[in-house]
């Protein structure tokens, strides 16, 4: 139970965040280490991203069956899926099931936002504040706060003049939006707005869509799971789950069948034609070398472009829509359902705000160079402040007051994604510089929180009291992150993995590319080795740096 100090709340563990990770660190923390746990979510619901992101065909693009935990076999064995690709009421209801099937809503308080979180170096505790007025103290601060939790909304001009409604899909009406008899501009052409404008477009009486950079796209092939199906994936999940866990991305995919150049084109054509029709993300991994290699990158793009020249009926339509501006794979490649069939519709409309941008809103609508289009409402599909950006709206004040903020004003800098360098004490799930961005997510927060509780084990037991990532150790790995990326295309897009859609973020290659399989392995050595990169006091002890062997 909490005890009170100065009238704050005292915990073990404080965590900031009910979503996927919030709802497995309070089980995790609380049942199987005894730990006391409290939980702070902005949200009147849990679930996250998924309580946020309702808009029209909102739709998870990592197939259901891996995109669940895999911790509780009761969980996968009870839980029906009933699309391969799971749309978002389906994943938030399997949230809350989760929830209550582990009671953790007792832990977590509801529509309280985190607003600070300073560390006491004479108890190494944080005690954080929230915009309610609670407050609470604890030996362990972890942020479970998203990666992609923070929408972003271009600075528009005359934003306030439009007399419609406006809309952001990472933060849609929860009573939904009713299109019916409407004109609709939708601005941005990324994950969310290639799920959104067939819905919308069925909908509404006109569509018009303002491009700024096309993005590649494949058939996610969804489909209804058949009785059979759910059976002999409930009969195999342990297989599929071991085996999920030592694939790079957190799921199983299909394996390259060679480098550009070294198969018969024959073959990878045959392959790419196969995967188009059903793989999802499959497509961009036929050839070994895609997101290495230029020229292998180039033959993959210009197949897609292919496609859509194929599907789209009007060819100047379809020239926009060419993704000519990055290498397939190094932005989010989007899974959609009858996106560029969609332009084929007579009441859809596509402008390009590439060479002339959006000059500013209206009172009727948008306006683009000499022309204005009228609205009734106008949806912004425009992302994320990414990985960083929930964490930057905390006041985090670590040793000697330094804010996070500081801390990270030339790009996030952090060791494995999990700690940070002059805040001790303080875990970050699924944190900048690990594989999170590039996997299954719930993979990436399955490994994290099972991690952190095998190290707040060990610092139990070896009466340890503060732990934080040494400069050294964290030098390294922000550099290993980087020197790994740099071989690979990724550093050529100007993608949200870099940080480039958010005005004034510094550049910085967001997550680490060597697979979720390397990187589990790399945590459990250093914490075999006796938790390496980390120092640790106990109660007024020095710090004592462990030896340190980062690396490639
Ligand atoms: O956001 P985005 P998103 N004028 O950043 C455009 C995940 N996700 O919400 O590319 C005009 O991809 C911007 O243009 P540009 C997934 O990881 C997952 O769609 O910067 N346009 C771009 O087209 C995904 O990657 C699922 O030139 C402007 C768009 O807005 C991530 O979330 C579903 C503009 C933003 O695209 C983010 O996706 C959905 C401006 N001033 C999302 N500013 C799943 O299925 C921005 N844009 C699990």
């Amino acid at each position: 139970m909490s005890s009170t100090t100065e009238t704050i709340p005292t915990y073990d563990v404080v965590v900031i965040g009910a979503g996927f990770a919030g709802i497995y660190l309070v089980h995790k923390l609380r049942d199987d280490l005894g730990l006391d746990v409290k939980v702070f979510e902005r949200g009147g619901g849990i679930g996250g991203t998924w309580y946020w992101n309702r808009y029209p065909g909102a739709r998870c693009d990592f197939e259901s069956d891996y995109y669940s935990f895999s911790f509780n076999d009761e969980i996968q064995q009870e839980w029906d899926w009933t699309e391969r690709y799971a749309p978002q009421p389906e994943i938030l209801r399997y949230a809350n099931y989760v929830a209550d099937k582990l009671d953790v809503r007792g832990n977590i308080e509801l529509n309280t936002t985190v607003t600070r979180a300073v560390f006491d170096e004479a108890s190494d505790t944080w005690t954080v504040s929230t915009d309610t007025g609670v407050s609470a103290r604890a030996r362990y601060l972890i942020s479970a706060t998203g990666i992609l939790s923070v929408p972003s909304t271009p600075k528009f001009a005359d934003m306030d003049s439009f007399k419609g409604e406006i809309y952001h899909t990472g933060d849609w009406p929860h009573e939904g939006v009713d299109f019916t008899g409407k004109r609709v501009g939708v601005i941005g052409t990324g994950s969310s707005a290639i799920q959104s404008i067939p819905l919308m477009a069925e909908q509404a009486d006109q569509l018009t869509v303002f491009q700024r950079t096309a993005t590649f796209t494949v058939p996610a092939a969804n489909r209804p799971i058949t009785e059979n199906e759910r059976k002999a994936t409930k009969r195999s999940y342990k297989q599929l789950r071991e085996q999920a866990r030592r694939a790079g991305t957190g799921v199983l995919v299909d394996q390259p069948v060679g480098a550009f150049g070294e198969v018969e084109e024959r073959i990878v054509r045959g392959e790419l034609e196969r995967r188009w029709r059903g793989t999802g993300f499959g497509t961009t991994s036929v050839l070994s070398d895609n997101l290495r290699s230029i020229e292998a990158n180039n033959y993959t793009s210009q197949f897609v472009r292919d496609k859509i020249n194929e599907i789209v009926d009007d060819p100047a339509v379809a020239k926009l829509l060419e993704p000519h501006d990055y290498p397939i794979g190094t932005k989010r490649l989007a899974l959609d359902t009858n996106y560029y069939d969609t332009y084929n519709r007579e009441n859809v409309k596509l402008v390009s705000v590439r060479d002339t941008p959006i000059e500013r809103f209206s009172p009727a609508g948008i306006v683009v160079g000499d022309t204005e289009y009228e609205f009734d409402a106008i949806v912004l599909a425009t992302g994320f402040d990414a990985a960083t950006g929930a964490l930057e709206r905390i006041q985090f004040e670590g040793v000697d007051g330094r804010t996070l903020t500081d801390a990270w004003a030339e790009g996030a800098k952090s060791y494995l994604g999990l700690a940070v360098e002059g805040f001790p004490n303080f875990f970050t799930v699924t944190g900048p510089g690990c594989p999170a961005i590039l996997t299954n997510v719930i993979a990436s927060i399955e490994h994290h929180v099972e991690w952190i509780a095998d190290y707040i084990t060990y610092m139990r037991a070896e009466g340890i009291t503060r732990f934080e990532a040494t400069p050294d150790a964290q030098a390294e790995w922000v550099k290993h992150v980087a020197d790994m990326a740099a071989m690979t295309l990724y550093p050529t897009a100007a993608s949200w993995y870099m940080g480039a859609n958010v005005p004034g973020k510094p550049r910085v290659f967001l997550a680490y590319i060597g697979g979720l399989h390397n990187y589990r392995d790399r945590c459990d050595q250093l914490a075999a080795d006796g938790y390496v990169g980390f120092a640790h006091a106990s109660d007024g002890a020095p710090l004592k740096s462990e030896q340190l062997t980062v690396g490639a």
